[in-house]
């Protein structure tokens, strides 16, 4: 692949989108890199997945304006349908994900940040939906997700209708991310969350996601009913006896297995 790299180590995959000549924008050849790529994770090895960018400067600067400058209205659609695709499966994807953000996440690479489960910052990163100074909406999922993410409608319109950057200091401020790093703790601070999260019984935690991302578009009575039911599934896991049993034996080591 030329713009994205992959690798697993220790039940931790680390994608990279990594285009530094155009700041890591998510050309049609990169988003078909990063469908495949999404694809291709084997989910038996890889419990957690961290997305970051390339270089020191950029997560993603967006979808590539020269790429979507003389589009028609059919093609603007099938573009939008390939990112927003890709982004769903990500959204969708067993595993947690945490977006490692380091530098700009502006219109589709804001998008990109919000379809995963977490999202950590360094001190450099600039967040933003500029889309409408370009005479266009975002098109993949911000008008959607930023309200949903930060739980506010007023914000998430004022930065969608203003079209201006915030810093990561008012990212973690509304909520759009959990931790600011300087830029060299970043990597080490993600892939420390994520061995905490591998560590833990992988059944558990992709229920978790589930039960949440499921629970979160329903009522409350039918949300607990999801709950019940993930919380139910646990037992009949290896995992569950594996880790009740450590806590009984005051053992702290634990083998889960994802069985
Ligand atoms: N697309 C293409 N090239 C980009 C790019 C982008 N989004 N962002 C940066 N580049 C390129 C620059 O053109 C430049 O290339 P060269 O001139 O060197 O060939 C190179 O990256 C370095 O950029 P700068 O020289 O501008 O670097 P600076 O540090 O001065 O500025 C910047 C960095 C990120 C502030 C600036 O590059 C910038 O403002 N970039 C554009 C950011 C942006 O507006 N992003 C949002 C893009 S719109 C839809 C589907 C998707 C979307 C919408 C609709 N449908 C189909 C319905 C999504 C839209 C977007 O994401």
């Amino acid at each position: 692949m030329e713009f994205i790299k992959y690798q697993v180590d220790n039940q931790v995959a680390l994608l990279t989108i990594d285009r530094p000549k155009a700041l890591n924008a998510l050309s049609a050849a990169v988003l078909e890199e990063l469908n495949t790529a999404i694809d291709n994770i084997d989910l038996n090895d890889a419990r957690v997945l961290i997305i970051t960018g390339g270089g020191d400067k950029s997560f993603v600067a967006g979808a590539d304006i020269g790429e979507m400058k003389d589009m028609n209205v059919e093609q603007a659609e099938a573009h939008g349908k390939l990112g927003n695709d890709i982004f769903r499966k990500i959204e969708t994807l067993p595993i947690p994900v945490i977006a490692a953000i380091n530098g700009f996440a502006l219109g589709g690479g804001n998008e990109l940040a919000m379809s995963c489960d977490i999202r950590l910052c360094s001190e450099n990163a600039l967040f933003g939906q500029p889309e409408v100074g370009l005479g266009i909406t975002p098109g993949f999922g911000g008008t959607q997700r930023l309200p949903r993410v930060i739980g506010s409608m007023s914000k998430a319109k004022e930065l969608l209708y203003v079209g201006g950057n915030i810093k990561a200091d008012e990212a973690y401020r509304i909520g759009l991310v959990s931790a600011v790093y300087p830029l060299e703790e970043l990597m080490p601070q993600a892939m420390k969350m994520a061995q905490k999260i591998a560590a833990n019984a992988p059944f558990a935690v992709r229920a978790c996601k589930k039960a949440i991302d499921d629970g979160i578009n329903t009522t409350i009575d039918e949300a607990i009913v999801i709950e019940e039911k993930a919380f139910g599934s646990c037992f009949a896991t290896e995992d569950q006896v594996e880790g009740m049993s450590a806590f009984m034996e005051k053992r702290k080591e634990k083998n889960f297995q994802n069985k």
